[in-house]
């Protein structure tokens, strides 16, 4: 038995799923955990001592490759000083700071320790400022863990096919109202009748948990003026899109202004953090100024401020980092295109920047709808051949692929050849060969 078979069984034991996430736990590839117990650049490697090239990359946020060492410097620095101190910091307004220049929207911000905790204080603040009760979202979009989001999300949820999560107040799923992405049609609707009611529209303006769905041309456009026309403010989730797409983001990238911004991993580095953001007038209706309630002891925590700086700041003076991601992304997305089209595949490669997703569905995925229709079956078994050959990629079809700076041509090359092969014998198999 492999030490990490030991491992799951010990854990099974003592923690649900044997996990502190659900997707972590191979359910829905039908397998166990492998156990990581290093990383660095654009490798991981197991407690069997396999080594893979990792696509997972902590979900985002370790963009210049795994155990940076400056990274690692920064926040070894940092622990020297002491590890939190539960009040302000030098640091973390120079992070504020940082912020707030790089993304035009965002005028303040306050620090929080995920992006679950962003979201949900994003919304209350929205909530506060319009005087309002119900929320937009989209189906497929996944905002985080907070009970009025776990209404048709994505990412875990969609994967254990647990759509709406019980444990969440039928009340408080009542005020969310969801909508189609990619379909600002179903939002109008929505907002013709009960507009009136309607605090915020969240999205996630590159939907990267339902596998990975581009906003059709128009669709985040559309969604600003309806929220403009309505009084609702309009929330972009940037916990993956946030510096991916670049330092301001898919608002940058598709050139629409939210009123509100949450983020998350990303912004730290690989130590846990989040945040929301926006303008002046929005966010000083948050305590102490404002009379919209939110705290937390480790917010702006001197080691994740250090961490996230570090790589924002290395994030900021290099822009050859973002040309290098996308352009492995886009390598990546091209090769496997040409390999379905070879193989008379009936699966579909999406994506943006560094971000990707095979589909094994044919139709073109534009929402929940479309990438439900995924033949999980057939994702599961190029997963294991691709786990076991080598290439670390997210354990469920509704996750994305994520390129780092430490990604090379030869590691893009090598991870094509490896889904090569894998088709290539499906192929046979298929035809009886
Ligand atoms: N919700 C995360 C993916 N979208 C998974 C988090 C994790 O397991 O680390």
């Amino acid at each position: 038995m492999s030490r990490s078979e030991e491992l799951f069984q010990r854990a099974v034991l003592c923690m649900p799923g044997g996990v502190n996430s659900p997707v972590r736990a191979y359910q829905s590839v039908g397998s166990w955990p492998r156990f990581i117990r290093r990383a660095w650049g654009a490798r991981v490697e197991d407690e069997d001592g396999r080594t893979y090239i990792d696509y997972i990359n902590s979900w985002g946020p370790m963009i210049l490759g795994h155990n940076d060492p400056r990274i690692r410097e920064a926040v070894v620095k940092a622990a020297e000083k002491g590890l939190s101190f539960g009040a302000a910091t030098e640091k973390e307004v120079e992070m504020a700071e940082l912020i707030c220049r790089l993304v035009p929207s965002v005028e303040m911000v306050r620090m929080v320790n995920s992006g679950t905790e962003a979201v949900m204080s994003a919304i209350r603040l929205a909530r506060g400022y319009t005087g309002r009760d119900k929320i937009i979202k989209f189906a497929g979009c996944y905002h985080g863990h907070s009970d009025s989001l776990l209404v048709k999300a994505g990412s875990g949820v969609m994967t254990g096919g647990i759509p709406d999560s019980a444990g969440v107040p039928a009340g408080c799923a009542a005020d969310t109202l969801t909508a189609v992405y990619n379909d600002s049609s179903s939002v109008e609707a929505i907002l013709e009748e009960q507009g009136e009611q309607v605090a915020a529209v969240i999205v996630e303006p590159v939907a990267a948990n339902m596998g990975v769905v581009e906003p059709k041309r128009g669709f985040l456009q559309d969604l600003r003026s309806l929220c403009t026309k309505y009084g609702a403010l309009l929330i972009f989730d940037e916990v993956i899109t946030g510096f991916r797409l670049g330092l301001d983001g898919a608002q940058g990238y598709y050139g629409v202004k939210p009123d509100l911004t949450t983020f998350g991993k990303i912004i730290g580095g690989g130590m846990p953090v989040g945040a929301y953001g926006g303008s002046r007038e929005i966010m000083n209706h948050v305590a102490p100024v404002g009379n919209v309630y939110q705290a937390g002891t480790l917010s702006g925590n001197p080691l994740a401020m250090a961490a996230g700086y570090t790589e924002l700041t290395i994030l900021e003076k290099h822009p050859e980092i973002y040309r290098h991601i996308n352009q492995m992304g886009e390598k990546f997305r091209t090769g496997m295109r040409s390999m379905l089209k070879k193989f008379d595949l009936p699966y579909t490669i999406t994506g943006v920047g560094s971000l990707a997703c095979l589909f094994f569905t044919q139709d073109p995925v534009t929402d929940y709808e479309k990438a439900k229709e995924s033949d999980t079956n057939a994702f599961a078994s190029y997963f294991m051949y691709m786990l076991n050959h080598g290439i670390h990629l997210a354990p469920s079809q509704f996750e994305a692929i994520f390129f780092s700076y430490a990604h090379s041509d030869v590691d893009v090359v090598e991870t094509l050849r490896t889904a090569e092969r894998y088709f290539s014998q499906f192929r046979s198999e298929k035809n009886g060969e």
